[in-house]
């Protein structure tokens, strides 16, 4: 599709959603085999599999509230967020949140909070969480502002509704640039995307707060611009193991490395019958840890670049929420438009 196509939109926003339910099977594993993950994709695929849905978990819970506040709101309204937040999850506590974020989600539903972002705020002894719970459901915000200054404000308040802690909010923006430069479509190479992603992320790290978490952190000055240097770095040889790319970035930015590392698909062996996406979502899966979150945000990512003709029809047969992300994509597509 051309750039910004409705084809783009359905693409990211319903390959997040899949990312989150095909990954559930495999969330905390540590290893995960490739013959594991094609094993569980070919099952997706069988006549027989019978009437089982894959369900989504957090991930996609809390990006359904971002995507029902964006449209109410028709733009970023923290009050409505917090507050759709903490209804669905006291709707549904049961679907895999962080254990820390749950504090934060009791105190949102409390009619007599003040301010939003306290809560988050008092998470881990005021240091604030740098859990990837706001990357996972920043893509929505890329998708409801074709302004990239307002995709950054808009997604880094979004996130500090319960991730207050730099490395947390400025991974969420990461997510959200990622989305926000593959929605561009045929304008990016991958040299490009990452060029570009730096670029923006030279800025964005570039305050106190974040010199000041990453110092206390151990990390680099920049954590964000280093990880993404590696990246460009792995990027630039013509072959990368799957064991290098677990052990040198950080699951926060492993999706916006895998898009551009999957463009690369002749570096992994994967099914050659695989599409772009398929292969973002395989090898997603076959990183392990918090699998769920890390296809999620690759599959919005693949899905923004390849747009929904890439997505497998079975797949979006077994999995809950697909229906609810088509028709929020249209909307969303339209929003972005009249912006
Ligand atoms: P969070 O804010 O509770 O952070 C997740 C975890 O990161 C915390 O429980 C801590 O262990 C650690 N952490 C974050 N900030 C700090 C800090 N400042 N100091 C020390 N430790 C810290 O939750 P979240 O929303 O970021 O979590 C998102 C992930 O949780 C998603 O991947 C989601 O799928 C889910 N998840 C669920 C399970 C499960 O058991 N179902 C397992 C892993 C992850
Ligand atoms: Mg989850
Ligand atoms: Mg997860």
């Amino acid at each position: 599709g051309g750039q910004a196509s409705l084809s783009r939109f359905r693409g990211a926003l319903v390959s997040g959603v899949l990312g989150d339910c095909i990954g559930g099977e495999f969330e905390g594993a540590e290893e995960v085999p490739m013959e594991s993950v094609l094993e569980h994709l070919y099952g997706l695929d069988e006549e027989t599999r019978g009437d089982g849905i894959l369900e989504y978990s957090d991930d996609t819970a809390m990006a359904r509230c971002v995507v029902q506040s964006l449209l109410t709101r028709t733009g970023f309204d923290e009050q409505d967020m917090a507050r759709r937040f903490a209804k669905e999850y006291s709707a549904s506590p049961g679907r895999g949140y962080g254990s820390g974020v749950i504090q934060v989600l009791k105190k949102l539903s409390c009619p007599r909070l003040s301010d939003v972002f306290q809560p988050a705020r008092d998470q881990f002894n005021g240091r604030g969480s740098f859990g990837n719970g706001g990357a996972m459901r920043a893509a929505p915000f890329a998708l409801a502002f074709p302004d990239k200054a307002d995709v950054k404000r808009s997604t880094r308040l979004g996130a500090m509704l319960t991730h207050s802690c730099s490395l947390g909010y400025n991974g969420a923006i990461l997510q959200a640039l990622a989305v926000h430069f593959s929605l561009q479509g045929a304008l990016e190479t991958p040299q490009k995307f990452i060029t570009n992603l730096i670029a923006e992320m030279e800025e964005v790290e570039d305050t106190e707060a974040a010199r000041n978490d990453a110092r206390i952190l151990k990390e680099a000055d920049k954590p964000f611009c280093e990880r993404l240097h590696r990246v460009k770095e792995l990027m630039e040889r013509s072959k990368v193991s799957i064991e290098e790319v677990i052990s040198e970035l950080a699951t926060n930015i492993i999706p916006a490395a895998n898009r551009a590392l999957l463009l690369f698909s002749h570096v992994f062996c994967l099914p050659q019958t695989y599409n772009g996406l398929e292969r973002t979502i395989a090898y997603s899966l076959a990183l392990g840890g918090d699998t769920d979150t890390i296809a999620c945000m690759a599959g919005a990512i693949a899905g923004a670049h390849y747009g929904s003709e890439s997505i497998p029809q079975t797949w979006m047969r077994c999995c809950e929420g697909v229906e609810d992300a088509d028709r929020d994509a249209e909307r969303l597509h339209a929003l972005y438009h009249q912006m």
